[in-house]
Order: C-alpha cells, then sequence, then structure tokens
C-alpha cells in the first residue's frame, strides 16, 4: 500500500560555502540542534567536508559544511579549498555565507568568482550575523553582497538566533528536488565521533592558543575506547610543525596542555553524553602541513576518489 502525501517529500544537497570565519559551522549546528562541528572565533576551523542531516516533516535537507575558501598558504590550504569546490559542484543548491556585519573581502569576490564557475548553480547568498548591525546598515550591505553575484536570491539570518531560519529553510526546501531522504533519520552527520572528537581538541586548541601556533596544530587519536555505556577512554596525540611550539603548546609546569584538555574534554563529554577520560600527548612533525601523505592520514583529502 502507498502512503499518500499532500505535499511530496523533498531530498538535497546544500553545500555550506563561505570565506573563513562567516559562520558556516555555527548554522549547521544550530540548524541540526546539536554540536557535531568545531566553532572558534578564527578563520580557517573547520578542515573537512562534513555533512548534517536535518529531518524535516517533509523533507531532508543534507547540510554539507565545507572549510573557508581562502588564498592558500600551504597544501594543507589548497586541500582545503579543493575540498570547498568540489562540494560546490555537488550540490543540489549553494548556500553562500557571509558575513553581514562586515564589507565584503577580496575573499569574499574570490568566492563569488568560484560559484559563477558552477554550471547551473542554484545559489541562496545567506548574510548572516546580521545581529551586529541595524536594519538600515544591513540593506546597504546586502546591496554590496548581491552585486557580486546577480540573479541569487539574498536573505539575512543570525545563526545565533534559531528564531531568523524560517525564511532560510523555506529557501532552500524550494531549491532541492523531489525524492527520497538519502540518510536514516537518526544519521545526524558522516564523520565518526572519534574524528569529531579530533576536531573539538583543535577547538579547544584554537580557543586557548594565540596567533599561528593552533593552525600548525593537527590532532591524531590513538585510542578511542569505551569503558563502559557511560565512560570513554581517548588518547590523542597534537601534531606541533616546529620544536618552538612544544613550550608554548606544553607551558609551564603542563599548564597550557592541561587547560586544552580540560576545555575539549568538556565539550566531547557534550558531544557524546558521556564521561570522557583524555589524554593529551605532543609530538613534533616537521612541516606536516605539506605532507601529503600524513594529510592524507588525518583526513584531509579533497575528493572521495583519493579513498
Ligand atoms: N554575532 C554573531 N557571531 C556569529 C554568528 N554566526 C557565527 N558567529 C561567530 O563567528 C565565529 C566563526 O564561526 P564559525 O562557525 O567557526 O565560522 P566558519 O564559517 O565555520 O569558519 P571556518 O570553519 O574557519 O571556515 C564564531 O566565533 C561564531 O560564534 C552570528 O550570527 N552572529
Ligand atoms: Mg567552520
Amino acid at each position: 500500500m502507498t502512503e499518500e502525501r499532500a505535499v511530496p517529500y523533498r531530498a538535497g544537497f546544500v553545500a555550506v560555502v563561505g570565506r573563513p570565519n562567516v559562520g558556516k559551522s555555527t548554522l549547521m549546528n544550530a540548524l541540526l540542534k546539536q554540536k557535531i562541528a568545531a566553532v572558534s572565533p578564527r578563520p580557517q576551523t573547520t578542515r573537512r567536508r562534513q555533512l548534517g542531516v536535518l529531518c524535516l516533516p517533509d523533507a531532508q535537507i543534507v547540510l554539507v559544511d565545507t572549510p573557508g575558501i581562502h588564498v592558500p598558504q600551504n597544501q594543507l590550504g589548497k586541500v582545503m579549498n579543493e575540498t570547498a569546490l568540489a562540494a560546490l559542484a555537488d550540490a543540489d543548491c549553494i548556500a553562500w555565507l557571509v558575513d553581514v556585519s562586515q564589507a565584503p573581502t577580496d575573499e569574499d569576490r574570490l568566492v563569488a568568482e568560484r560559484i559563477k564557475t558552477v554550471p547551473g548553480a542554484v545559489v541562496v547568498l545567506v548574510l548572516n550575523k546580521m545581529d551586529l548591525l541595524s536594519a538600515q546598515q544591513f540593506a546597504i550591505r546586502q546591496a554590496e553582497f548581491a552585486a557580486l553575484l546577480p540573479g541569487a536570491t539574498s536573505l539575512g539570518i543570525s545563526a545565533l538566533n534559531p528564531k531568523t531560519f524560517e525564511p532560510l529553510l523555506q529557501a532552500l526546501l524550494a531549491r532541492i528536488p523531489e525524492g527520497m531522504p538519502f540518510y536514516d533519520e537518526d544519521q545526524i552527520t558522516d564523520l565518526y565521533e572519534r574524528e569529531i572528537a579530533a576536531d573539538l581538541i583543535r577547538e579547544a586548541c584554537l580557543l586557548n592558543l594565540d596567533d599561528e601556533i593552533p593552525h600548525a596544530i593537527a590532532v591524531r587519536i590513538d585510542e578511542y575506547k569505551d569503558r563502559s555505556e557511560t565512560q570513554s577512554y581517548i588518547a590523542a596525540t597534537l601534531l606541533l610543525e616546529r620544536e618552538s611550539h612544544k613550550g608554548i603548546v606544553i607551558g609551564r609546569a603542563g599548564e597550557m596542555l592541561k587547560k586544552i584538555g580540560m576545555t575539549a574534554r568538556k565539550a566531547i563529554e557534550e558531544m557524546t553524553g558521556r564521561k570522557i577520560f583524555l589524554e593529551l600527548r605532543v609530538k613534533v612533525h616537521k612541516n606536516w602541513r605539506n605532507d601529503a601523505n600524513l594529510l592524507r592520514q588525518l583526513g584531509y583529502k579533497s575528493t572521495e576518489k583519493d579513498d
């Protein structure tokens, strides 16, 4: 017996793209009402593609969080950009996120140019952080950003305020095709818990360390064991790019590493709902951001074909 639906079911992929730090991961977490992606006040927090499966009564929107598109300084940056560009090409709809509290930057223009190269791209320009400016300033900025990609629908949101999400959801729903769901209702993301934990440890580095140092850190999970229904043990290594970073990351009498560990543990406990025992080690792997093999081992890769 087939079930009759008044509204046809819709399902599709929405690539969430934009320059770094505009709020892509914040928005994905907020739409899912669950923190699955690292977020920080610093650019280049996200390093890989991550799906967020949003199930609505008559639709499944598969959000694709991506690294911020930027001018790369190393192999890691190149891989991050390739990842974002591959997501652009594969999507049913592109949600181009910008920070409307700031004037368009060269990186925003770079993103617009990339989107223009996607044949038949369906784009919603999402002006995020509208909480930071007046309605009048918003209108001026909206016109400035819209001029970078003529023809795209644009709307304002604040990823910190779910009350602003309805017009965005309606715009996305109208732009994804009719079809069956791609994922089970209970699958929120495609990353394993251990991969999200690695990102949350990196998030803790970004929140506690200054300058360039956290950008030169990678996290490798060495062990991830459930000790019981309610407890897990995680051992992870922070890979640093230089010997001189070691002292800073460890800190006087190990204080900094302890602080990073505490921040990360809390975030992982919230994500898993379990008590976490976290052990962090530090190791130098010179120039790892240009080591293609290590980047692949760490899960930073541009396309599925690298698997
Ligand atoms: N005021 C305000 N801040 C926001 C909003 N959305 C995100 N933020 C903040 O912006 C910063 C960057 O957010 P992320 O979600 O990490 O940005 P991203 O675009 O994923 O950044 P990358 O992963 O580096 O590309 C964080 O400090 C967020 O709290 C918003 O709507 N309003
Ligand atoms: Mg991000």
